[in-house]
């Protein structure tokens, strides 16, 4: 078949306990906000090593260089999405333009509605990390998080906010909005780190 299948060949695995999903489910909790463009702001505040706060409006950020990468989908719930492409900007530029003080070990990405996503520094800087505006093409929509999703392919899906509003940068680790209600501090799919009573020590702050 087409390019897609040829994009699937380099993702046949899937993690233990998960299974193939076709098409694009819509997973969150809550309602989907609505995008005010006048008043959207993408902001990276904390621990910044000159200590000052930076922000993009919709337009400054649509303007950020823009990649592509191909990557899953694991959602916790046991569902897989593979072979995507997304596009937007990398987490590694956000670092550059914005860079972390030297102290900094762990990132909070903060979404519309307070919701939160805690991720270690690694897991941030990993290549393929992006604030997403794109999927295979097209821009995303509402649902699925437009104008700017987390993708962090490597962890479960939780771990990439729909409809990211900022990033704070942090000395210590604090738990976000699922990591607290008893999801896995760390997520990775591939060790089926799904719930936080799976934790081991230095996986994550006490509950
Ligand atoms: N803001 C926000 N982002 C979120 C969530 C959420 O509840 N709120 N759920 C996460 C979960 S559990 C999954 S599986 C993916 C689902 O993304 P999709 O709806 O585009 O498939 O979004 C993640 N991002
Ligand atoms: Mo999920």
């Amino acid at each position: 078949m087409g390019q897609s299948e040829s994009r699937k060949g380099e993702h046949l695995q899937l993690p233990p306990g998960q299974r193939l999903q076709r098409g694009w489910p819509v997973t969150h909790y809550g309602p989907v906000p609505k995008f005010k463009p006048d008043r959207w702001e993408f902001r990276v505040f904390g621990s910044t090593a000159d200590g000052d706060k930076r922000c993009w409006n919709h337009d400054d950020f649509s303007a950020l260089p823009y990649s592509t990468v191909v990557a899953d989908l694991h959602c916790v719930t046991k569902y897989s999405m593979l072979g995507a492409e997304w596009g937007g900007v990398s987490a590694r530029t956000i670092l550059e333009l914005a860079p972390p003080a030297p102290e900094v070990t762990h990132v909070m990405v903060w979404a519309e509605y307070g919701f939160s996503s805690n991720l270690r520094l690694a897991d941030f800087t990993a290549e393929k990390t992006m604030f997403a505006t794109h999927k295979d093409g097209e821009p995303l929509t509402a649902e699925h998080g437009f104008p700017v999703r987390l993708v962090v392919p490597h962890l479960y899906a939780w771990k990439g906010p729909k409809w990211v509003r900022g990033v704070e940068y942090m000395t210590t680790d604090r738990r976000g909005f699922w990591e607290e209600r008893g999801y896995h501090n760390v997520g990775d799919p591939w060790r089926e780190q799904r719930y936080s009573y799976q934790e081991e020590p230095g996986d994550g702050p006490e509950l």
